[in-house]
């Protein structure tokens, strides 16, 4: 393969498909990715693109984008519950990024995109999408060499190319990659309601069958041609019992197929010398910008004006996020000084105890509940810390967006956050904080040493900077992933190829 990812003459052509894209449709970082891996892929010269449901709203999205946008005059038929859906499919592109949208009122138009309860309502929309992107390179004039799958939504792709009577003749040439976003979300249903979708003879214990209910995500890691996760420890962490989520012995037997490589980061719009959304900005050659810029946010924040340092927190408040013991530490850590500013949402008892937080110490921790875009972009630019206390992290993107811009990670040694974080205290060149122990008094006891350094302004500098020189963009991960389908695709480039 050359640098342009142009194998022996023929170029690489891949199919992303995902419920989830930026900044179209987003519910978790699987949207990030879907928006920038393509991205990246295409700059290596691979033909990647994605396809996803046209939500209500996503038109109006694509046009205030200024996006191209056109209605490829081709339907999509698959059946359902003994029922034919059809969908008009829209080319959208941004420069050379192309997506297919797929319009279906019926399926798509729910803006949550995943529902609590899997029932086989909530199902249909992401079977369809799954074996509407087999039919999609029937149509369009985008024949594949890979169709790339994220989590259980997708997983139904590979499933039906193995085992579903009609969509096996897909298998022919065409291979799958399934990546593992999170191993939490396995899609798991009564076993009845395979037949509706098709899937029927994948249930067995080759297939789907998973202690009498049907697992999609064991179908995939079965059924697919290779397995990725986004963190290399997290793809060590998934084959033991914990992380494993009563996979792991499964995923062990196919670790022969299974590979972790880290998230990117889209550091052309998470760039803090050009951010729009930050009024002073900045880079690490101006961090006395970046200060300025602080001590504006904290103040519109309404934080009392003291000494001590601001941690952020940008996220969804789940137990999965550590929740559980960030809670408790900070009474604690607000009586050592620190200040607070939250921004998530989730589960409605940490709401109610960082509201709760929020009416007793005024001043110290501000809190606001729901998603504001713009406010995430001012935190990750003013915040001294950033927290992340998690349970197990895939990869995180936060934590990333934080040491880019100049917000020093507290975080967990898990998953992506072991990966990508360095203790300033195991190495000279480290640029955060790690603790293993799950537990608040390891978390207060980490925001502590932290402190210490704080005080120190010369050192605290020293630290923030070698942050912001790490470089966590797509770059080489794309080329993993490069490298990754020319393996399964047999796809060989020259004897000059520099990636072989
Ligand atoms: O970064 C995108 C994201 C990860 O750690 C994150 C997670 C879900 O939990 O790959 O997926």
């Amino acid at each position: 393969m050359d640098i342009n990812g142009n194998s022996g003459g023929e170029k690489l052509k891949v199919l992303h498909v995902s419920p989830e894209m930026a900044p179209l449709s987003k519910v978790g970082g699987l949207a990030d990715v879907v928006y920038s891996l393509p991205r990246a892929l295409r700059f290596m010269g691979v033909d990647a693109r994605v396809v996803t449901p046209a939500y209500d709203g996503v038109f109006d999205k694509v046009r205030d984008l200024g996006w191209d946008l056109s209605n490829t005059r081709k339907l999509l038929r698959v059946s359902l519950n003994w029922e034919v859906f059809t969908a008009r499919v829209w080319r959208a592109s941004s420069g050379d990024h192309v997506i297919y949208l797929i319009e279906q009122e019926e399926l798509f138009s729910d803006k949550s995109i995943y529902r609590e309860n899997l029932d086989l309502k909530g199902l249909l929309p992401f079977a369809f999408l799954s074996l509407a992107s087999l039919e999609l390179t029937r149509i369009v004039p985008f024949n594949p060499h890979v169709i790339h799958l994220h989590d259980w939504g997708t997983s139904m792709t590979c499933i039906a190319m193995k085992w579903h009577p009609y969509f096996r003749r897909f298998a022919g040439d065409l291979r799958s990659v399934f990546t593992i976003h999170n191993l939490a979300h396995q899609g798991l249903l009564p076993a009845d309601h395979l037949q509706p979708i098709g899937l029927h003879e994948a249930f067995h214990i080759n297939g789907v069958e998973f202690y009498g209910m049907a697992n999609l995500v064991k179908g995939a890691i079965i059924g697919s041609d290779a397995i990725t996760t986004v963190s290399p420890t997290y793809s060590h962490e998934i084959q033991g019992p914990d992380a494993g989520m009563g996979l792991d012995g499964l995923i062990r037997s196919h670790s022969w197929k299974l590979k972790g490589i880290l998230n990117g980061l889209d550091t052309d719009y998470w760039n803090p010398s050009t951010d729009p959304a930050i009024e002073i900005n900045f880079d690490v050659s101006s961090l006395e910008q970046r200060e300025k810029f602080r001590s504006l946010f904290v103040k519109d924040a309404g934080l009392d004006e003291s000494q001590g340092p601001v941690i952020g927190s940008v996220g969804r408040l789940y137990p999965q996020k550590g929740m559980d013991i960030l809670i408790p530490a900070i009474r604690p850590l607000i009586h050592e000084g620190f200040r607070f500013i939250f921004l998530g949402s989730g589960d409605p008892y940490f709401q109610g105890e960082l509201d709760q937080l929020a009416r007793e110490f005024p001043g110290r921790i501000r809190v606001t509940l729901g998603y504001d875009e713009s406010l995430a972009h001012r935190i990750y630019g003013s915040s001294d810390m950033f927290v992340m206390p998690s349970l197990f992290e895939p990869c995180g993107l936060s934590q990333l967006i934080a040491l880019r811009y100049g917000a020093v990670p507290i975080a967990r040694k898990t998953g992506g956050l072991a990966d990508t974080i360095t203790d300033v205290h195991a190495n000279p060149e480290g640029y955060g904080y790690l603790f293993s122990d799950y537990s608040s008094h390891s978390l207060i006891r980490t925001c502590l040493r932290a402190l210490d350094d704080f005080k120190d302004p010369s050192r605290w500098r020293d630290i923030i900077e070698k942050g912001m020189k790490k470089d966590f963009s797509w770059k080489n991960s794309a080329l993993e992933y490069v490298k990754l389908y020319k393996d399964i695709t047999g796809l060989k480039g020259h004897s000059s190829d520099s990636s072989n």
